[in-house]
C-alpha cells in the first residue's frame, strides 16, 4: 500500500524518469540503438526500481498511465536526438501485459509517435514471453498490427519464459534478446556457451537479430562476437543513463 500511494503520488507529481541504455554492435563496438528503462525518482527519498513498482502498477491498472508516459517521454527524447542527427537506429520500450492487451494499443502508439514527431521505424517494442504466451493467438494479431505500422518487435528475456518453438516460429518479431542469465557464465560453463551458440544460430536461421543482455566484461563480449552474436547491452558498455547524460556518454565512449 505504501508503494501504491508512492506510485499514485509520483504520477501526480510527474516523478517518473526515463533512463536509456545504449545497445552496441560487437563487431564495430559502435552505438547502434538504445533501450528506455523507467525509474521513479522521489525527491528526498531516492530512486525506486521498476522491478519494485511495475508489478504493482500492473495489478492496480496504473500501468496504463505509467506506460503512456514512458512512451511519450521516450518518443520525445528520441525525436529530438534523431532530428539533431545525434542518434540513429531504434529506441526500445518495454511493454507489460496489460499495456500490450489494451484494445486500442496501436492507435495510442501511433498518436504518440505523431504528436512527438518520431517516425515509427525509430521505435521498437520489447515484450516478454510471459506477455505473449498468455493468449498467443491474440498476441500474434497485435504484433502483426504493430509490424504493419512499421514498429519493430523484440522478444525480451528470451529463454526464461515458457514460449514454445512452435509459437516462436509464428511470432512476427525482428529481434531476440538473450537473457542475462545465459550470458553470466558464458566463459565459465561450456553448456551455457553452447546454448547461446545454438540460440544465436537458430535466431539467424529465422532471420532475427540477436541482442545479448547483461554483458559485463570484455571476455563475454569477445566470446559473443565469436559466436556471431552481433549486438549487446550491459554495464561493460554503459549503465542506463539519465537523458541529460546520454548524448555526452555515447559521444565520448561509444
Ligand atoms: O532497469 P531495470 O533493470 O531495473 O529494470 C527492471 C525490470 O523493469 C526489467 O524487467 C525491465 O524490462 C522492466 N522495465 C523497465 N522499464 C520499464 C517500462 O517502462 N515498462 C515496463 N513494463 N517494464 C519496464
Ligand atoms: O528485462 P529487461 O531486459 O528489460 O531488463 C533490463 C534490466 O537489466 C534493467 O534493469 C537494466 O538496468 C539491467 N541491466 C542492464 N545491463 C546490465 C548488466 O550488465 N548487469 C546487470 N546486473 N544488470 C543490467
Ligand atoms: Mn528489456
Ligand atoms: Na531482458
Amino acid at each position: 500500500l505504501q508503494v501504491e500511494n508512492q506510485l499514485r503520488n509520483a504520477l501526480k507529481n510527474n516523478y517518473l524518469q526515463v533512463h536509456y541504455q545504449p545497445k552496441v554492435s560487437l563487431r564495430t563496438n559502435k552505438f547502434v540503438g538504445l533501450e528506455a528503462l523507467v525509474r521513479l525518482e522521489i525527491p528526498d527519498t531516492g530512486v525506486i526500481s521498476p522491478s519494485e513498482f511495475i508489478p504493482l502498477a500492473e495489478e492496480t491498472g496504473l500501468i496504463i498511465d505509467v506506460g503512456e508516459r514512458v512512451l511519450r517521454q521516450t518518443c520525445r527524447d528520441m525525436s529530438e536526438w534523431v532530428a539533431a542527427g545525434a542518434v540513429q537506429g531504434r529506441v526500445a520500450v518495454n511493454l507489460s501485459a496489460k499495456q500490450f492487451l489494451q484494445p486500442d494499443l496501436t492507435k495510442r502508439i501511433m498518436t504518440i509517435l505523431q504528436e512527438e514527431g518520431l517516425a515509427a521505424e525509430h521505435l521498437e517494442l520489447e515484450i516478454t514471453e510471459g506477455v505473449v504466451m498468455d493468449d498467443p493467438e491474440r498476441a500474434i494479431e497485435i504484433m502483426t498490427e504493430l509490424n504493419n505500422c512499421g514498429i519493430h518487435l523484440a522478444l525480451d528475456d528470451f529463454g526464461t519464459g515458457y514460449s514454445s518453438l512452435a509459437y516462436l516460429k509464428r511470432f512476427p518479431i525482428q529481434t531476440l534478446k538473450i537473457d542475462k542469465a545465459f550470458i553470466d557464465d558464458i566463459n565459465g560453463a561450456e553448456r551455457d556457451r553452447n546454448m547461446v551458440a545454438s540460440i544465436v544460430a537458430m535466431a539467424h536461421n529465422m532471420g532475427l537479430d540477436v541482442v545479448a543482455e547483461g554483458v559485463v566484461d570484455h571476455d563475454q563480449a569477445s566470446t559473443l562476437n565469436t559466436l556471431n552474436c552481433e549486438f549487446a547491452q550491459g554495464f561493460l558498455f554503459a549503465k542506463p543513463l539519465r537523458r541529460e547524460h546520454f548524448l555526452d556518454h555515447i559521444r565520448t565512449t561509444l
